[in-house]
């Protein structure tokens, strides 16, 4: 029978290389046999918690070997996993661990008092289980997950301002790092340095997830630091570096400071927000190598790649992975369109997910009849066949490869006292791509800084305005909605 899952491959890799580092994290080498065995004490402690196949299981835990068991250990006990990013508070942590119903999240000592403080509100969660001592219980049989199962719960920015949960099938993941790691030419003899978080796609089911499948080795950071990363790719022990954008202009701060260039890597991947060509071109000139750059999301995982053996052209995603299909189409129509007609990027294959979790209506509402998945992505094709992304068909902001949706922020802002109105907006970021920028109409004596600090109270520190502007009113048209164009030109002061 076909390979199932990413976990199959893994336990195969298991049996004919038990002894070969898997992950190497602070100081550590972590070989095939011994990540199988804490997933497997994992998956016996949650098994021993009541958790059921099916069942939701969140992972609120940061970069740590802990993570990787507690993951492993959730599909081998037959759950399903819902990472959830540690900068969360209280609004996004209540929504996504009560619209998942997860039964039991696995946290840490450091990040469980922010769950406990919830706990009232959360019927359904009967466990919060930390990390470290899910070693402790007896292994668990080996039981593998069939490939239509549900692996793993996403939760993505939704247009109303509550995130939607993508359910992702351990087919999809699978079809997906299969065709990734084609593309990519990753094999067993490669090293990555994963400094991404594993709570996103990018770090997990394209740096873990290639890991795995390919039978190689990654070296695993809690976090990134340009200077640790640096001095890490300096030392030549590493094949792959992935990072968002930002990282990448770190870098080259870093490079210039230190005015050293690190040896040469077989491979520097970029992706979850737009690489400018001046970034691009800057990492040519100072690292000597082009940075190959593709394009994803939660729902999809990856979907174009800019190639591995023809030219990476600065400013494009390049084409799909192989076996799985884009195109563009009329946002109107939604009749596809030739070459260099901008439009809205569909995409189809293995790798698409089965829907949004419990939303039938929004599942419907992003497939066409014939299975097209509407990203909400705008871009065009070339006559060469390399697509390019030039905006969005929502308000969503991405800033440093975390998205933002403006709806959420305004939400929180909304109930500031003293605000009247709000609209919330990207701007153009030099590190970070794109920054919050917010525009209040308030009475007078409010506080930009003690908005700031409302927002920081209750959402991830990374979704705060970084600048406010108060004003009278916002500017609407005749219908009252808020003209957001005009609201951009309030900052141009
Ligand atoms: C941190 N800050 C941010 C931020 N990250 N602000 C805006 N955007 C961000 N992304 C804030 C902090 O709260 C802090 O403010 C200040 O900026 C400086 O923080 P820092 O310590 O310098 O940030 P750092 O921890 O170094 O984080 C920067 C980063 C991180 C780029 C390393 O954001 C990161 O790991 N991004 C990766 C995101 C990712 O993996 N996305 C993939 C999604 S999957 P203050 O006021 O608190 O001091 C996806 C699909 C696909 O999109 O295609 O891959
Ligand atoms: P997420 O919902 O976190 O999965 O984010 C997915 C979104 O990130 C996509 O819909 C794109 O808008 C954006 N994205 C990912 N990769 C790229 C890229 N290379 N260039 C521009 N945008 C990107």
């Amino acid at each position: 029978m076909a390979t199932q899952s990413v976990l199959e491959t893994f336990v195969d890799h298991c049996g004919r290389a038990p002894d070969k580092t898997g992950v190497h994290f602070e100081g550590e080498d972590y070989s095939y046999a011994r990540l199988l065995a804490l997933a497997r004490q994992a998956a016996g402690a949650l098994a021993a918690h009541g958790v059921e196949a099916g069942d939701r299981v969140a992972l609120f835990l940061g970069n740590s070997v802990d993570f990787l068991a507690a993951y492993l250990g959730i599909h081998l006990a037959g759950g399903i996993v819902v990472p959830v990013n540690t900068l969360y508070r209280q609004v996004e942590l209540r929504h996504i661990l009560s619209d998942s119903g997860a039964a039991v999240c696995v946290t840490d000592a450091a990040l469980r008092p922010s769950l406990d403080a919830l706990r009232g509100d959360l019927k359904e969660l009967r466990h919060i289980l930390e990390a470290p001592l899910l070693s402790e219980q007896p292994a668990s049989p080996l039981r593998l997950p069939d490939g239509d199962e549900i692996a793993l719960i996403g939760y993505t920015s939704g247009t109303t301002g509550r995130s939607k949960g993508a359910m992702l099938r351990h087919r999809n993941v699978l079809a997906n790092i299969a065709s990734v790691c084609q593309a990519w030419r990753w094999t067993d003899r490669d090293h990555l340095l994963l400094t991404l978080p594993l709570f996103h796609v990018h770090g997990l089911l394209v740096g873990f997830h290639g890991t795995l499948f390919a039978g190689a080795g990654c070296e695993l950071h809690r976090a990134f630091s340009a200077a640790t990363v640096f001095d890490r790719l300096n030392s030549g022990a590493f094949s792959m570096f992935f990072g968002v954008p930002t990282m990448y202009v770190r870098l080259l701060d870093e490079q210039r400071r230190r005015n050293l260039t690190p040896p040469p890597l077989r491979l520097y991947v970029s992706g979850s927000a737009a690489l400018s060509q001046d970034t691009f071109a800057a990492f040519e000139a100072q690292f000597g190598q082009r940075i190959l750059e593709r394009y994803g999301m939660t729902e999809t995982v990856m979907n174009l790649t800019n190639p591995y053996d023809g030219e990476r052209r600065p400013g494009a995603v390049g084409q799909p992975f192989p076996g799985q299909e884009a195109h563009i189409v009329d946002v109107a129509t939604r009749a596809p369109l030739g070459s260099e007609r901008d439009g809205e990027i569909e995409v189809r294959g293995g790798h698409v997910f089965a829907g949004y979790w419990q939303r039938p209506d929004a599942t419907t509402e992003a497939f066409t009849s014939d299975g097209w998945f509407k990203t909400g992505d705008l871009g065009r094709v070339s006559a060469e066949g390399y697509f390019s992304i030039n905006g969005r068909a929502s308000e969503l902001i991405i800033t440093g490869g975390y998205n933002v949706y403006p709806r959420e922020i305004e939400d929180v802002i909304a109930r500031f006292p003293g605000v009247r109105e709000v609209a919330v907006i990207g701007l153009p970021d030099a590190e970070f791509g794109e920054q919050v920028a917010a525009a209040i109409a308030a009475d007078p004596g409010t506080s930009p800084d003690e908005v700031i600090a409302f927002c920081r109270e209750q959402l991830a520190a990374f979704k705060k305005p970084k600048r406010i502007v108060l004003v009278d009113a916002l500017p609407r048209n005749a219908m009252q909605k808020v003209q957001k164009h005009l609201v951009r030109t309030l900052f141009e002061t």
